[in-house]
């Protein structure tokens, strides 16, 4: 496939072959670059950062290492090859050729759920964008401006698809992603979790960790589209996403790590008076990232969610392409969930299968959640520590789907508004929790160095050595 680097928007798409299409991507690019400077990482726009871009689509030669001010990273176009002769595989239209276009009669989901997957790219870089400012480290430094720049570029994948596919409405919808704000009291960021605030450094690694996998099991929905430009868009973002939920899985896993060394240190095992974060208050911000996360799924029982995988415009993870499913049109058969009845008591009930979409999506993420927190868990083990961490039952603290109309706690059990607001702040932080996390965040810039409640990565970035200088400061400071 052929790649173009040395144009203005680096692509791997033919973009100088449609003059209309890149003339209208040119004139988005000066705006994208004006949000980027503007609610971008704040501070570090002119300094130098070992960041990897991508080049091509190629297994294992795509990704490329080298200095770059975050405002000239070459942010490109690139979508996974095609397949010659790949066919639907799942939904009514199984079996018929992928589309190679937007049919009419489609645009209108279509274009819902690019605006709703492409509004959150741009809303994880503005909500992260003063952490750079108390960074444990180098290293953590330049992943936080990966994960920063990758998004960008996962934003100008779903641009890409507005601007070729959708023609004027697809052009305004690109203008409202650098209109909308995250957190904006009037033009906030379309779904729950891309609104809430990333003050400190232990949200970043729970967001990465959480959301970002949300991320993961949205885009393997959608890697398997009948629109065949989706599919093979998202295909090459899940390639960046991996890092993503690196930083994520691997930053919590630091913080607990060091944690159980500071426990082990203590006579009490109280690590506050040696600068590190309690586990309770890491239990408390993976519950309230985690259930955030699970609200991303959407309705558990969706009618959207049907039509979707009716249309063969989003499957299930790993749809066709695993064994893990062997019905892919999902007809004839039923989802059993407890819902909740006017009362909070819970009935066990039978959905259509295809109605349960986003349920039977969120299964396999809440199995992905739990190997990591047994991986944790074994951190804790090895330590000599009983502490456990554990993920809350998926009614916890939850704002849409069938949970959200009750209090239910960790365990999953009802609880009256009364009990509820009572306990709320033994299981998701409080304003203290924040604050003491807040105290500890103050910046390390020397190279090789870390913030004393965070242990050091097993290995560097792209085989460099700890003390690599991944972040040149060109400012004057
Ligand atoms: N907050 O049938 P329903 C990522 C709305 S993360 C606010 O229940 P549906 C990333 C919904 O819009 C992946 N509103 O849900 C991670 C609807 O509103 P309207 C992002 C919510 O449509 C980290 C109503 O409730 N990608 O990439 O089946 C960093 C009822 O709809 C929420 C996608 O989400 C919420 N949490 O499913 C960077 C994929 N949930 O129309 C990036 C595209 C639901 O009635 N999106 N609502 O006003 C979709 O596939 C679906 O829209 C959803 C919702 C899964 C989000
Ligand atoms: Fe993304
Ligand atoms: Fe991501």
């Amino acid at each position: 496939m052929n790649v173009s680097l040395n144009e203005k928007i680096p692509n791997n798409v033919n973009l100088s072959s449609d003059r209309k299409l890149q003339k209208a991507l040119e004139a988005w690019l000066p705006n994208y670059i004006a949000w980027w400077r503007e609610m971008g990482p704040e501070g570090f726009q002119e300094d130098q950062v070992y960041l990897r871009t991508a080049i091509s689509v190629e297994k294992g030669g795509w990704a490329h290492f080298d200095y770059v001010k975050m405002p000239d990273y070459r942010w490109g176009i690139f979508l996974s090859p095609p397949t010659d002769g790949t066919t639907i595989g799942f939904g009514d239209h199984m079996g018929k050729d992928v589309w190679p276009t937007v049919p009419g009669e489609f645009r209108k989901e279509l274009r819902r759920i690019i605006v709703t997957q492409g509004d959150t790219e741009p809303a994880s870089v503005e909500q992260q964008r003063l952490l750079g400012q108390t960074a444990p480290s180098l290293y953590d430094l330049r992943n936080l401006f990966q994960v920063n720049v990758e998004e960008g570029r996962h934003l100008w994948a779903m641009v890409y698809l507005l601007h070729s596919y959708f023609g004027r409405d697809g052009r305004e919808e690109a203008e409202d992603m650098l209109i909308r704000r995250s957190g904006h009291a009037d033009s906030p960021r379309i779904l729950g979790a891309f609104n809430k605030p990333i003050a400190d450094w232990l949200a970043f690694f729970c967001f990465t960790m959480y959301t970002d996998r949300d991320g993961k099991y949205q885009l393997y929905a959608l890697a398997e589209s009948a629109f065949d430009p989706l599919a093979r868009t998202t295909q090459f973002m899940l390639t960046e996403e991996a890092h993503h939920m690196f930083v994520g899985e691997t930053g919590l896993q630091r913080v607990i790590q060091r944690t159980a060394e500071l426990m082990k240190e203590s006579p009490t095992e109280d690590v506050r008076p040696l600068g590190g974060i309690p586990l309770d208050i890491i239990q408390k911000y993976i519950s309230e990232w985690y259930s955030a996360s699970l609200d991303l799924f959407g309705g558990d029982d969706s009618s959207n969610a049907a039509t979707y995988f009716a249309q063969g415009l989003k499957g299930r993870y790993k749809e066709s392409s695993s064994k893990r499913y062997d019905d892919h049109r999902a007809m004839d058969s039923v989802y059993t969930m407890n819902i909740p009845n006017p009362d909070g008591t819970l009935t066990s009930k039978e959905i259509p299968l295809r109605r349960a979409m986003n349920t039977v999506l969120q299964d396999a993420y809440i199995e992905d959640c739990e190997k990591s927190m047994e991986k944790w868990n074994k951190t804790l083990a090895e330590s000599g520590l009983s502490d456990r961490l554990y993920l809350p039952s998926r009614r916890f603290n939850r704002l849409q789907g069938v949970y959200a109309s009750h209090n239910f706690d960790i365990h999953g059990e009802l609880l009256s508004d009364d009990v509820w607001e009572k306990t709320r702040g033994d299981v998701l932080p409080t304003n203290e929790d924040y604050e003491y996390v807040a105290s500890l965040m103050t910046p390390v810039v020397e190279a090789g160095q870390f913030a004393n409640w965070i242990a050091p990565p097993k290995r560097g970035v792209n085989s460099q050595p700890q003390d690599f200088e991944y972040v040149r400061f060109e400012r004057n400071n």
